[in-house]
């Protein structure tokens, strides 16, 4: 299988997560990205290389201008606003107040924000970039006549919304990719979310469509980020009624458990009939995870793999999450070699 990576990972490098009051060294950290290379080079996975450059058009058929242009900008501004920090959102357009965007960095900041743990530092917008660029080269591979890539996204895509930041995302890769599968002329594309949250981002850019089937197993939102999406009763707007699909799962889940909503969730991708399935492949699932509760072994990893390949279609696997740092090389290409069938 190929893997599409980029060394501009490394430029998303905040010193800082918010976590219980504290300013605390961020999990989602660029070792991730290069314990997860290490390891598809280790088992030889396959050819591997740097992306290509894309138009930003790519971006805003799922991202607002006016949000791509706030990430491009936010961190010059919050430099020259004067302060010594990493940009962090402290207030929201929240219950009853005013939608419209301030000019201050602190307002603009609230108003693109989902969460405060996210921070923004310099070097962030390169990094994502790069990253939706990993993930649309590896959509063009399957375009040009590959079966399945694996596109090593960091920083991950899938909390970010059409004009919202935050849980660690800025650009929606596996929803940019998923896009243009559909603009190059697929009619139908499964968009399945195995990260251990839930997909709020990529749930609210399809959830009124019916040529992207949106389905998303995550720690039920009662007890786990995102909180405030994600419920099992989300299942579309308008066109896209019947379209979106939640699994969520309660502290302790076991793969017996989870493995049977995945079951459910590829027989729904057999029925929609897709012409490509996009994996959010977090493994954040695993049972030493430092930040969820799930409880899949990493050989769990490599047996549904091999349940996501009998879905029978051609499969890009995007990268989300997945914290214990030292075993997330081999969970992850646990998958893709469960998907491989070895
Ligand atoms: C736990 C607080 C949770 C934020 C968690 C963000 C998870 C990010 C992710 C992604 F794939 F996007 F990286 N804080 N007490 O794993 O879903
Ligand atoms: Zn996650």
């Amino acid at each position: 299988m190929l893997t599409v990576f980029s060394e501009k990972h490394a430029l998303r490098d905040s010193k800082t997560e918010l976590v219980g009051g504290e300013l605390v060294p961020p999990f989602e950290c660029p070792l991730r990205a290069e314990h997860v290379l290490k390891r598809v080079k280790q088992v030889a996975l396959g050819d591997i290389i740097a992306p290509c450059e894309f138009n930003i058009d790519a971006i805003t058929r799922v991202h607002n201008p006016d949000f791509i242009r706030f990430l491009e900008t936010c961190w010059d501004e919050w430099v020259e606003s004067g302060y010594k920090g990493e940009a962090i959102a402290s207030c929201w357009p929240a219950r009853g107040m005013q939608q419209r965007i301030p000019d201050h960095i602190d307002g603009k900041l609230g108003y693109y924000a989902m969460a405060a743990e996210t921070s923004i530092s310099n070097g962030t917008w390169e990094a994502a970039r790069a990253s939706a660029n990993v993930a649309l080269t590896a959509q063009s591979a399957m375009n040009a006549g590959a079966r399945e890539a694996f596109a090593l996204c960091r920083p991950p895509g899938h909390h970010a919304a059409a004009d919202m930041f935050g849980g660690y995302c800025f650009i929606n890769n596996a929803a940019v990719a998923t896009q243009a599968f559909i603009d190059q002329g697929a009619e139908r594309v499964a968009l399945l979310d195995v990260d251990f949250h839930h997909g709020n981002g990529s749930q609210a850019i399809f959830y009124n469509r019916n040529d992207v089937m949106f389905l998303s197993l995550h720690g039920d939102p009662k007890q786990a980020f995102p909180h405030f999406l994600g419920y099992a009763d989300e299942k579309g707007v308008g066109n896209g009624e019947g379209f979106n699909h939640n699994y969520p799962m309660g502290p302790g889940t076991n793969f017996e458990t989870w493995a049977a909503a995945l079951e459910d969730a590829c027989q729904k991708i057999r029925n929609f009939g897709p012409n490509a399935v996009v994996i959010s492949l977090g493994v954040d699932t695993f049972e030493h995870d430092p930040i969820s509760f799930f409880k899949l072994s990493s050989d769990d990893f490599k047996r549904y793999g091999k349940t996501i390949a009998n879905i029978g279609l051609p499969t890009l696997f995007v990268m989300e999450g997945g914290y214990a740092v030292e075993e997330i090389g081999i969970n992850t290409v646990n998958v893709l070699q469960g998907y491989e069938g070895l």
